[in-house]
């Protein structure tokens, strides 16, 4: 499906394809021996996270369409959601696991756990109670991974588009692509045979998860600006690198992380 036109796969062809573009669980294999520390947690976390954020590069190249963006358009969108993309993965991990946070198979954190990390509660409260609702409205996998990629194209929208012709061409494509991802989103929840009135009701819960989603990523933003842990830059460089050597060598199979 590389080489169509994103607009040109039919929904059940797009879901197809982000549902294999679905990053592997992380295992720590760390084995967690002696006290449970505020500084374990965090070390454990940050290796997690690092994992899951070179997946993630991975990930939204397969996205159709994603890496036709302009490179600027790829880095912003990626920079902006990185933390909801993990999180609404946090939470898929955790949707059969009531009042625990299943960062990875090897690492589940119940509330008293995380509360040897200073200001962890109040976020994980917050991620608990997300996680109840997409219990609630037991999102189903094709949903969950349109949402995903609609958390990564709908990232930057408020970021005005730089000058320049290619960036807005980049921008009229990033808005067509959304609204592919829309179509799909749409005919996934059509599957489930709900009348036309419950389908409406269904996508308007499933798009409001999205927004309190934003809100725990910017409290968790907060969280790891006190922590000091928001090592941006070296990441940043990471990240463009990765980028960039996908549209040095495009073809699919060379090099790409
Ligand atoms: C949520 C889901 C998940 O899979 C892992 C983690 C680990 C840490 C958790 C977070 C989470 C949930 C919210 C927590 C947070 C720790 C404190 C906070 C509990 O309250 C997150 C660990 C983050 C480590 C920092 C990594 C730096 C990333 C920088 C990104 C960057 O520089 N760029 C340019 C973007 C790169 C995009 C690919």
């Amino acid at each position: 499906f590389d080489a169509l036109h994103p607009s040109q796969l039919t929904s059940e062809q797009l879901i197809n394809t982000i549902l294999e573009a679905e990053p592997p669980e992380i295992y720590l294999m760390k084995d967690m021996k002696g006290p449970v520390t505020e500084a374990s947690i965090m070390m454990s976390l940050t290796n997690l996270a690092d994992k899951e954020l070179v997946h993630m590069i991975t990930w939204a190249k397969k996205i159709p369409g994603f890496v036709e963006l302009s490179l600027l358009d790829q880095v912003h969108l990626l920079e902006c959601c990185w933390l909801e993309v993990l999180m609404i993965g946090l939470m898929w991990r955790s949707v059969d696991h009531p009042g625990k946070l299943i960062f990875s198979p090897d690492l589940s954190l119940s509330r008293e756990e995380g509360s040897c990390v200073q200001g962890f509660s109040e976020i994980f409260d917050m991620l608990i109670a997300a996680t109840s609702r997409v219990r609630e409205l037991k999102l189903q996998r094709e949903e969950y991974v349109c949402l995903k990629a609609m958390i990564l194209l709908n990232s930057n929208m408020c970021l005005s588009p730089s000058e320049g012709s290619e960036e807005l061409q980049s921008r009229n494509k990033l808005l067509r692509l959304l609204d592919t991802v829309t179509d799909a989103l749409v005919w996934a929840i059509a599957k489930t045979g709900l009348t036309f009135r419950d389908q409406y009701t269904r996508l308007a819960h499933l798009l409001m998860l999205l927004s309190h989603i934003r809100h725990l990523s910017n409290k968790g933003m907060d969280h790891l600006h006190c922590m000091k842990m928001k090592n941006m830059v070296p990441l940043y460089d990471l990240l463009l690198e990765m980028l960039d050597a996908h549209i040095m060598h495009s073809s699919p199979s060379s090099g790409s992380l």
